[in-house]
């Protein structure tokens, strides 16, 4: 018997199965993994299908990772995603230091980020929440949405056409799933949600969803401790006009602390800079040094060459 070998995309691994979806007809299918397989198959994958194995998972365009919680490795989120959601409520003042890491996540995954502000209906100055997003994620664009009164949800719609692969980053209750479900037009919650303690609906499954729009939206769970795994360039996109400040200092070697003809310094003292935004700067390079001393040297530098080269195309298309 002559096997057939099918394309396939991953829509959620459960340990070693998975559910799949074949182009062009998006049938779903449920598979196995087979044993040996040079990567594990996260949702987003691209994979290769025969005799209801995954046989191979195919190389990832971009990858959305962070450190593992229980160890040195990596996870990875999401794969082959071009646009990432970094999805923050609107109702009770932005906390931008969040949206900065999630910011320079998503940059490093070699995806767009696209800020999406929920709960307008709840604002009481939308337009200024919008204001501070737009100072913490300089050049990248936002959103404001309400699922309540349907604002936003057109434009977002917009950027979720055919063959865009989108995800969702954001602390758990910033509204993600019921993004989801109002871009589709559905009130029930989805499967992959269970009920927590205080009777609320959680996400717990990353899952792929192709949406009316044409484009596929993963769910993700969110993300309580958002520690970084960053590259000097997404710190440096995110900080943008941090790291353009601090060319102007004097010294080459400044550490924008008490020394003379200090840029950032004298940013903060006419107001140009937040001391918050400065202190988010320091604390994602601190990170940065605290990784390059904890991981071994070579295989950082090779895990870096590997993601530059996975991500250079969209990387050069994207950047601001
Ligand atoms: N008023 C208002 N409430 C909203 C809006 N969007 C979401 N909510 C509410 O916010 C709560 C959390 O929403 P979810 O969509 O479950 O949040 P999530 O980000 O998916 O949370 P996790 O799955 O735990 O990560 C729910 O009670 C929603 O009804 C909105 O635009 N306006
Ligand atoms: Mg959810
Ligand atoms: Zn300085």
């Amino acid at each position: 018997m002559v096997e057939v070998q099918q394309r396939a995309r991953v829509v959620v691994v459960h340990g070693r199965t998975a559910e799949v979806l074949h182009e062009p007809d998006d049938g779903v299918a449920a598979v196995r993994l087979a044993p040996g397989l040079s990567l594990t198959p996260v949702a987003g994958d691209e994979v290769h299908v025969a005799d209801g194995r995954i046989t191979e998972v195919l190389p990832r365009r971009t990858q959305l990772t962070r450190p593992d919680p229980n160890g040195h490795e990596l996870q990875v989120l999401a794969a082959n995603v071009d646009l990432v959601l970094l999805v923050a409520p609107a109702d009770h003042g932005l906390r931008e230091g969040a949206l900065e890491r999630m910011a320079i996540l998503a940059w490093d995954s070699g995806a767009t980020p696209l800020v999406v502000l929920t709960k307008a209906d709840l604002a009481d100055d939308p337009d200024a929440r919008a204001e501070q997003a737009r100072t913490a994620a300089p050049g990248v664009e936002v959103v404001l949405t309400s699922t309540v009164d349907g604002r936003g949800l057109d434009a977002l719609r917009a950027h979720l056409g055919a063959g865009v692969t989108a995800t969702m980053l954001g602390a758990s209750g910033a509204g993600k799933t019921s993004l989801l479900n109002a871009l589709e037009g559905r009130d029930e919650a989805t499967r992959e949600v269970r009920a927590d303690g205080e009777g609320r609906h959680t996400t717990t499954t990353r899952r792929l969803y192709r949406l009316a729009s044409g484009g596929t939206l993963l769910d993700l769970p969110g993300v309580r401790n958002l520690d970084l795994h960053a590259s000097e360039e997404g710190v440096a996109a995110v900080y943008a006009d941090v790291a353009a400040l601090a060319e102007e200092c004097r010294f080459v070697d400044c550490a924008h602390d008490t020394e003379p003809g200090c840029a950032v310094t004298a940013a903060i003292a006419s107001g140009e800079l937040s001391t918050r935004r400065l202190d988010g700067w320091h604390a994602a390079r601190r990170e940065l040094a605290y990784l390059e001393r904890r991981t071994d040297p070579a295989a950082r530098a090779a895990k870096l060459q590997e993601w530059k080269r996975l991500t250079r195309a969209s990387r050069s298309r994207q950047r601001p």
